[in-house]
């Protein structure tokens, strides 16, 4: 037994699943616990699981709860993370405390990443990464899930990177660490709340059996390091860019008189978009998070199906 797997605490549905060899998609904590409010968020958690079943997969929610890495949530453990006003935001960082002191956390990017690696599991659908953020060179505020793209094994179906974050800067930094972000069915980096941003992709494919190959390639390579693929919110719930920039300008603006820092910045800017938008961001976040599940699980059974030949 590997030394972490004592803390490993993985459904047993999830356990038959992996061992034989049956496509798993792993989803992270944070959306629900700091993402959205409640009840939003716990609709939202069920739905994406259920979204994954139909396409032939097994979701696996990931947080940390008694001291155990609990890989594939019940109903009720999703209940209680949506509803908690005490659970801590869990980065890499925060990992082995959060484990130690039995703290409930939710897992961000970065640390969904790591324990989906402990269980090997290979997908992993969530809404937007966290980037380089505006303002950085003041702040230098980069996130953990850049460095975790950069190192763990781990594809991540993400509807891009939102525009609170400096784009450009954010994949300039995913260039230098090697990682390849793939569009989906776009040849340009989608920005979470709208389709298109201005930022060319070097690289995309519009079938998922494409995004397999390259998966499975990688890995056959013993390529170190994760994937991003990058999938635009559906046309009918993206939103007005302009609109939503200018939103964003301002709670940027304000989350600095706030003097909000940390891992603070990416929940508080959720909040006030939200407050701003009278809802109509968190309609979009809802809408971009089902299409990543679909495509998440239909890659994650591509794959599989791909393996098998
Ligand atoms: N983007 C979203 N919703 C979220 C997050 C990002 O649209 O809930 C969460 C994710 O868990 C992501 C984290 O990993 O915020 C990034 O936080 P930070 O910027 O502090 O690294
Ligand atoms: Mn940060």
């Amino acid at each position: 037994m590997k030394t972490f797997e004592q803390f490993l605490d993985i459904k047993q549905e999830v356990k038959e699943a992996l061992k034989n060899n049956l496509p798993v998609v792993a989803l992270e904590s944070t959306i629900i616990s700091h993402g959205m409010p409640y009840p939003d968020n716990v609709v939202m958690a069920k739905k994406v699981e259920q979204l994954i079943r139909e396409q032939g997969a097994v979701p696996a929610t990931i947080a940390i709860m008694d001291g155990r890495i609990k890989v594939g949530l019940t109903d009720e453990d999703l209940e209680t993370l949506a509803k908690s006003k005490h659970v801590v935001k869990v980065s890499r960082r925060d990992m082995a405390s959060v484990i130690a002191l039995k703290e409930m956390g939710a897992t961000t990017v970065a640390s969904t990443m790591i324990c989906a690696e402990m269980a090997n599991i290979k997908f992993f659908v969530t809404g937007g990464i966290g980037g380089v953020h505006k303002g950085y060179e003041e702040t230098l505020d980069v996130s953990a899930d850049l460095e975790e793209l950069a190192q763990t094994n781990v594809t991540v179906i993400c509807a891009g990177a939102k525009a609170i974050l400096d784009l450009p800067r954010t994949m300039e930094y995913l260039e230098t660490k090697g990682v390849s972000v793939v569009g989906y069915q776009t040849k340009v980096l989608p920005a979470f709340y709208t389709r298109t941003s201005d930022i060319e992709l070097r690289l995309h494919v519009d079938k998922i059996e494409d995004l397999a190959k390259i998966v499975y390639t990688k890995e056959q390579l013993n390529l170190k390091g994760g994937l991003l693929v990058a999938n635009p919110i559906p046309e009918k719930d993206s939103l007005d860019g302009a609109y939503m920039n200018d939103i964003i300008d301002r709670a940027v603006k304000q989350s600095v008189k706030d003097h909000v820092q940390g891992k603070d910045v990416t929940p508080y800017l959720l909040k006030k978009i939200v407050e701003e938008t009278k809802g109509k961001s968190l309609q979009a976040n809802l809408a971009l998070v089902y299409n990543n599940a679909v495509v998440g699980g239909k890659l994650a059974k591509a794959y599989q199906d791909l393996h098998k030949k």
